[in-house]
């Protein structure tokens, strides 16, 4: 059988209405769902049983696996995890994974969970609390695709839409460019989407933007150029005489960036010993963003998944701010979220799901996971920052709000439902560690990915596209769905999630009910018949899917309805996309109503005008409890970053870690998914991108193999010698599947968070690109490319 994403052939193809192509990803589930290592059957590491305390634990990823019966599996977990609550209470139980505990976990007391700032670093708290709004939320504020083609410039910090974006935001960008727009590229990398489009590329060592965003401030005040109306009416705290009521006024902006009080004017020469750009080129952006007119100011998140992160957004919304391009056409701020809207797709969305109907179960150690967390709260809740999972398990405390630091006593550690944490976390060398030290270790998976490979009991678990039906996938840009349709039955004896929830669930006594309170069938009709899609006028929800008597299937609830497609017709399309055209009502100019009248439209901020000064991110980062940072844009130097691969830095003596590795999302994977498939590791080797500079220094050539290490780990991988990254900076993908040689600690696969370390810093961010490292040609045996090694086929 034949298993290709389709592409998307619907209508005609135009910059107004682009067919959405399908991606390498996508074109490699084939790969995936029908993998040889596919994991077939429930499976028990050999030289564990329930009971407690730690039976060796320490064989954790080393031991061999023995087959279980389903029955035999769910009997051993549901009694080891009933022993662990009645012995140690729900709290002992950590649910390390974004997507949230179980339901079977919540149902039988609640977990403690993790909360964290992942894909947003210092975006998510700092927008909210500097820009107002966009609760529960981060507070977005780029304008609709459309937009990009009135602006004049555009500026790409840190973004590389053609690896990490879906949408087709090269295509968008290509049709600014032809209607005028100059476009500029910051990022430590001359990436594809400067290759592509860029008039101008800015090198920028990582982790040290907020000290080029101070250098630009100083730029614009010295000459004038900012726009002071702007900052006037619309923000407070850029200068002495427009802080918010109660602040110190020496604390203002403006001050710190002249160096009034500390004596330190932030100059392009200051800055460009710290940030690596040359002078001339901080100069230059300066005086191209105040004068050329609409600027499109734009970033990813990744700049700000570092040490510090929150410094780096808000020098990125000050900066932005000084040049007033808000709120008009073709004049934004702000950054983008590549993954769930894409690049440009900004906006509402024109297309909605129906709810499934399903109500969650509520934690009861609990109300906080994922983004969500409210460090003031002084209540009785277990929930660890990402970044301390793994510490808190090892050392028993962990960094509680403003309650302090608390003890815990982890015994457990449930992997069930989505997410790889051990792979995806910071500080991965120590949450091997962490694993090792509990009494259990439950995962389930496709593969035995990461997880799997350091748990103790594993359930095969089926892919999405093995599940029963047809239904509609909304995760994509804001104008078009997808369809999904079962394509196999469950492979070997894999079972959806669901079924080992409920039946873990009966076993400590739950009702089925409570768990799977509807059939699959029904939630996938009130998916479908409670479908949107905006009327042509922009405002109007109009029901999507005409459904028929016939379309409703037995045992399901449900009315016929008119829409504006049928089913049969959504099935045979796969997709459907609202036409576009230039001028039409699903445009969108991101905070126009604030620009238009902020006196009507104030935002939800203390002071209801941007906070240049923003003492509640100040205050929210003390309450969290890792490092304190003052109300405005600072520059800091981070605990790993580049001033940290120096020993000596005021004599330039290089240290022990002398370079800065990024670890990016890449074409290869989504994350560790896809990261098995023999082909796509082909197609895209995941090999250490390094200067030539660096490498020559170390007699490294194209292809040699080398060690990288760090403080917290080490890793084999394939050198790609090129001038496409910065000297001093190194670049892997994240996050290859860490295959470690047990004989001498060290990964194999180039596995990014077996190097990086479980830092803490600011409202709570993983700091994933600012870690210090070596490298040094490898003397043992050169790695083979990892696309011929063999899978991870188990024989039980
Ligand atoms: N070094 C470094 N690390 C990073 C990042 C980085 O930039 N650098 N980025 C971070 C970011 S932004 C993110 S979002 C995280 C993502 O990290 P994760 O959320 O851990 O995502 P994946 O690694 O893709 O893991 C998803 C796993 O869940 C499984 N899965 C998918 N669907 C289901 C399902 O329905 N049921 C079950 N049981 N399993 C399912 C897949 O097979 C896969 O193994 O990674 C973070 N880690
Ligand atoms: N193919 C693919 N696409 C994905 C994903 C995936 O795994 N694979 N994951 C999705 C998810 S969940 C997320 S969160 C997004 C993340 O997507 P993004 O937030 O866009 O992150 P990256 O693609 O890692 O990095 C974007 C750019 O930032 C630059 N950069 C990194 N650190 C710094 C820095 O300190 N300063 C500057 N100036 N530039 C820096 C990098 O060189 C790179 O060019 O991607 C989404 N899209
Ligand atoms: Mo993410």
């Amino acid at each position: 059988m034949a298993l290709f994403q389709k592409t998307d052939t619907l209508g005609e193809d135009g910059f107004d209405n682009p067919q959405m192509r399908g991606c390498a990803r996508g074109r490699s589930l084939r790969g995936l769902v029908f993998g040889a290592d596919r994991l077939k059957y429930p499976i028990k590491r050999k030289n564990w049983q329930p009971g407690g305390e730690n039976v060796n634990g320490h064989l954790r990823g080393k031991d061999e696996w023995e087959r279980l019966s389903w029955e035999e599996a769910l009997d051993m977990a549901a009694t080891e995890t009933k022993r662990i609550i009645d012995t140690y209470g729900n709290v002992s139980i950590l649910t390390p994974k974004n997507a949230g505990p179980n339901r079977f976990l919540c149902s039988v007391g609640g977990t403690t969970s993790q909360w964290c700032c992942t894909s947003s670093g210092g975006f998510y708290w700092t927008s909210q609390k500097m820009i107002g709004g966009g609760w529960p939320y981060h507070a977005l504020t780029l304008s609709d695709r459309f937009e990009y083609r009135d602006s004049k410039l555009i500026v790409l910090w840190g973004h590389n839409p053609t690896w990490a974006s879906q949408g087709g935001a090269i295509y968008h960008l290509m049709a600014a460019k032809e209607a005028g727009a100059k476009i500029i590229v910051v990022d430590p990398i001359y990436h594809d989407a400067a290759k592509i489009v860029a008039d101008e590329f800015i090198p920028v060592r990582p982790a040290t933007d907020a000290a080029f965003f101070l250098a630009l401030a100083h730029e614009m005040i010295i000459n004038n150029l900012q726009d002071q109306e702007f900052l006037d009416k619309y923000c407070v705290g850029f200068d002495a005489e427009h802080m918010p009521e109660g602040a110190d006024p020496t604390g203002n902006f403006k001050d710190y960036v002249l160096g009034t009080y500390d004596g330190m004017p932030k100059t392009a020469e200051w800055a460009s010993k710290i940030c690596g750009t040359p002078v001339e080129m901080i100069k230059s952006l300066a005086q191209q963003m105040a004068t050329i007119k609409p600027l499109a100011f734009t970033c990813t998140r990744a700049p700000a998944r570092t040490y510090h992160g929150d410094q780096f957004a808000q020098g990125f919304l000050t900066v932005g701010w000084m040049t007033g391009e808000v709120g008009k056409k073709g004049s934004m701020v702000g950054h983008v979220v590549t993954s769930n809207v894409g690049s440009f797709h900004n906006g509402p969305r024109l297309i909605a799901a129906g709810s499934s109907g399903v109500p969650g179960i509520a934690n009861p150690v609990s109300p906080y996971r994922h983004y969500q967390i409210d460090p003031f709260d002084e209540g009785d809740w277990s929930t660890i920052n990402q970044s301390e999972v793994w510490d808190a398990t090892i050392d028993g405390k962990y960094q509680h709000g403003v309650r302090g630091v608390l003890p815990i006593d982890i015994r457990m550690i449930n992997h069930m439902g989505s997410g790889c944490g051990l792979n995806q976390y910071p500080g991965m060398t120590r949450g091997i560690e962490a694993h090792r030290k509990v009494d259990f270790v439950l995962a389930d998976g496709y593969f035995m990915h990461t997880n799997a490979r350091y748990a103790d009991i594993v359930f095969p678990i089926t892919t999405p596209w093995e599940a029963e039906g047809r239904t509609l996938l909304t995760k994509t840009n804001k104008e078009m769905v997808l369809a999904i349709e079962q394509i196999t039955e469950p492979l070997f004896e894999a079972k959806p999630d669901i079924y080992l929830e409920e039946e873990l669930a009966v076993r400590l006594g739950v009702d089925r009910e409570v768990i799977a309170p509807l059939s699959r069938a029904q939630q996938i009709h009130n998916q479908l018949a409670g479908a949107t899609v905006l009327a042509e006028d922009g405002v109007t929800k109009e029901t999507l899917f005409t459904i028929t008597a016939a379309d409703i299937p037995s045992g399901v609830e449900g009315e016929p309805q008119q829409g504006k497609i049928t089913l049969d017709q959504f099935f045979t399309d796969k997709v459907y996309r609202v036409k576009r055209s230039p001028g039409d009502n699903y445009g969108y100019t991101a905070l126009k109503d604030y620009i238009d009248d902020p006196v009507a439209n104030p935002r939800e901020t203390s002071t209801g005008k941007f906070e240049i000064y923003c003492q509640a991110i100040s205050d929210w980062c003390d309450a969290v409890g890792y490092t304190s940072k003052p109300p405005i844009a600072v520059y800091q130097v981070p605990e790993e970053g580049y001033e940290t691969t120096f020993s000596d830095w005021e004599n330039q003596v290089k240290g022990p870690y002398p370079l800065q590795l990024l670890a990016l999302h890449c074409l290869r994977t989504v994350h560790s998914s896809y990261d098995n498939v023999p082909y796509v590791r082909e197609a895209f080797p995941n090999e250490l991108l390094i200067n030539p500079v660096d490498a020559n220094e170390r007699g490294v050539k194209n292809g040699d193999t080398v060690l990288i290490t760090s403080k917290h780990g080490k890793s084999l991988r394939i050198a790609s010698v090129s001038e496409r990254i910065m000297p001093g900076v190194l670049r892997l993908d994240q996050c290859s599947w860490v295959d470690v040689d047990e004989e001498d600690g060290i990964d194999r696969a180039g596995s990014p968070n077996y190097l990086i370390g479980p830092l803490k810093s600011g409202s709570g961010i993983q700091a994933w690109n600012n870690c210090n490292v070596q490298v040094e040609k490898w003397t043992g045996t050169p790695l083979e490319p990892d696309c011929l090694w063999p899978q991870r086929v188990l024989e039980v």
